[in-house]
């Protein structure tokens, strides 16, 4: 049995991205293994965030997140902020950080570029990850293309610690899907679906109605030749819908590819949006039944609980090999 740990930051509702680069492998990675699932609202404010919005996004998430299949009997699901291991060891980890490997993030880059006030958070993000991840002994994190970076860094700063004070983390490792691990923009297919994009037309909401998510598949950016063809070079709007369709229905791309041959884009959209619907739709109803239940705080009062245990554990060795406070 191997310990995983993921994290989702509660910055707006959810995207089909999430859903199908993360949430959908945490629950089946939930049957044989240990399992921490974490929504990461410490994470979020690393840039600026509503507090009634903020406060609405974690609850969001955590319905989501069982919604999906996350079972508190199996898995332990809990909220950053409530336990306080995680931000004491994110100090711990920026100080084996050195901030030109945080500079070269490409996420710090991205979320920095153009913007005049950046948060020295922004900057010290992947110390903070590697905290989340470390303090569970985490043999494998599962996520999307895009984190794997941090997970390179993350690997490298619990070597660091490990040869320099003592060898107390486990090193973990990525875990990314091969197909999906990066959906990208409805409105611009070269970028990745992103929740935080203020073009709601850009990304299919896990909360989108039918009427919403129809309207925004049809009117998703493609291409002029009319003919369903996996290129994700020359076609990267088309590829993208072929991903998503495969995902949603469990039929290959190839098999796909067939079933589209000869038709246009007008039928193989309305194919994609029915295979969406169909996929959405059970979570969603699942997501309303529990979104204003009271089980809902008792799962995350549990989760913070155990978390809680298991996360002190291991900060305290991490204080102990650094010589901090008075024990020895
Ligand atoms: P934000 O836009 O606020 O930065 P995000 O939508 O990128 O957020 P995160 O909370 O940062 O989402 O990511 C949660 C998980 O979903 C991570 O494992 C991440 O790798 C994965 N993920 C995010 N976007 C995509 C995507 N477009 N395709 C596949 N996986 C994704
Ligand atoms: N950085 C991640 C969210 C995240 C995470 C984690 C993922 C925070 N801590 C620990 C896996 C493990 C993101 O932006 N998607």
């Amino acid at each position: 049995m191997k310990t995983i740990f993921s994290g989702i930051q509660p910055s707006g509702t959810l995207t089909l991205g999430n859903y199908l680069g993360a949430m959908k492998h945490f629950v089946e990675l939930q049957e044989d293994n240990h399992c921490y699932f974490c929504i990461v609202d410490q994470h979020a404010i690393t840039v600026p965030q509503e507090k009634q919005k903020l406060r609405d996004n974690i609850r969001s998430l955590a319905a989501l997140y069982l919604a999906v299949g996350i079972d508190p009997n199996k898995s332990t699901l809990f909220i950053q902020s409530e336990v306080p291991a995680h931000a004491q060891l994110g100090w711990i980890m920026q100080c084996v950080s050195y901030i030109g490997e945080l500079e070269r993030m490409t996420q710090f880059k991205d979320k920095s570029e153009g913007k005049d006030a950046v948060s020295s958070a922004l900057l010290t993000y992947p110390p903070l990850m590697a905290a989340d991840i470390l303090l569970y002994k985490t043999d494998i994190v599962p996520v999307g293309e895009d984190q794997k970076q941090h997970l390179e860094l993350t690997r490298d700063l619990a070597e660091r610690f490990n040869k320099k004070y003592n060898d107390i983390f486990t090193i973990p490792e990525v875990r990314i899907p091969k197909v999906g691990a990066r959906i990208m923009s409805l409105t611009e297919p070269t970028k990745k679906m992103s929740k935080s994009n203020p073009n709601p037309k850009s990304y299919i909401s896990m909360l989108d109605d039918e009427k919403q998510l129809v309207k925004k598949i049809k009117s998703a950016v493609t291409d002029s030749d009319n003919e369903v063809r996996y290129d994700k070079e020359n076609k990267p709007g088309v590829s993208n819908l072929l991903t998503i369709h495969s995902l949603c229905t469990g039929e290959s791309i190839e098999e796909l590819v067939e079933k589209y041959a000869g038709k246009g884009y007008g039928d193989f959209k309305a194919g994609v949006a029915e295979a969406v619907v169909s996929t959405l739709k059970p979570i969603q109803e699942r997501y309303h039944q529990l979104i204003s239940s009271e089980e809902l705080d008792e799962i995350l009062d549990l989760g913070a609980e155990k978390a809680n245990k298991a996360a002190t554990k291991m900060l305290r060795k991490a204080e102990k090999a650094l010589g901090l406070g008075r024990k020895r």
